[in-house]
């Protein structure tokens, strides 16, 4: 076997997503099993959880589970995951693995020159396996319209559900992280920059997921707001740190 490196942290977000983790865990569970010598998994989960924990818990017993009280958002827990995170790197991944958690091989090369670094749909060698639907796809062209016009405009794809992270920059990044809802990962690469850690894209896999969480209507909305937010947040000065 390829040689193992040394260790990794995954947080993983769910709301109401007991069978794709049934499904996708396992999967999770033996890629780092076989690339890692140490790893941990954190499921930031919001509830209603079900028996998320006991299915979590069957599939990998030492698995880490962070629970919100009342649902918070994808942005709000996956913050609450990654400042538990221990080990370095971080990646974070959605469960539907519309990127396949092999594609980490992908980004760890980059870590030594790099601090973040992210999986693009939006590259020239991106492999789009499946594209999302229409709707979908149109009004998920207003967002990153907006994302470029008020708050990042090098990056090509701020909301892949694949980012990588050193941990020494964790806590100066996420401890200024105001948004809890899906427009959280363009106000990270927002705080990462500003800080002046270097953002790598890198082009992935993906797939689309029929399921999804997100309200076409409702979160989209509320994602335009949430742009608005980070982009008078960063006037006000709040995303400079001490
Ligand atoms: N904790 C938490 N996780 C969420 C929330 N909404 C979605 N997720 C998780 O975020 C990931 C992406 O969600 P998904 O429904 O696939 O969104 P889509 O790919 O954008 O359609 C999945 O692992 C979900 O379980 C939320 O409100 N809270
Ligand atoms: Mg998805």
């Amino acid at each position: 076997m390829a040689k193992k490196f040394n260790e990794i942290s995954v947080i993983i977000p769910i709301y109401k997503d007991e069978k794709r983790l049934k499904n996708n865990l396992p999967k999770i569970r033996k890629y780092l099993e076989n690339n890692f010598k140490k790893f941990e998994i954190i499921i930031a989960l919001d509830p209603p959880a079900g028996n998320t924990e006991k299915t979590a818990k069957n599939i990998f017993k030492n698995v880490k589970i962070v629970k919100n009280k009342r649902r918070m958002g994808k942005g709000y827990s996956i913050k609450e995951g990654m400042l538990k995170a221990v080990y370095s790197p971080v990646l974070f991944i959605d469960i539907d693995l519309s990127t396949p958690v092999e594609e980490i091989d992908i980004l760890l090369p980059y870590l030594k020159k790099n601090h973040v670094i992210i999986g693009s749909r939006n590259m020239q060698e991106s492999k789009i396996k499946e594209r999302q639907p229409f709707l979908r796809s149109a009004l998920g062209n207003i967002y990153p319209y907006l994302v470029r016009l008020l708050v990042i405009k090098d990056i090509r794809d701020t909301q892949c559900g694949f980012k990588l992270f050193r941990k020494d920059i964790l806590k100066p990044v996420f401890s200024l992280q105001r948004i809890g809802g899906f427009a959280f990962d363009s106000e990270i690469l927002l705080i990462a920059k500003k800080r002046g850690y270097k953002i790598k894209e890198v082009p992935v896999e993906w797939s689309n997921s029929k399921d999804s969480r997100l309200n076409i209507v409702k979160d989209s909305l509320r994602m335009a707001v949430d742009v608005i937010k980070i982009f008078t947040n960063t006037k006000r000065g709040f995303y400079d740190g001490n």
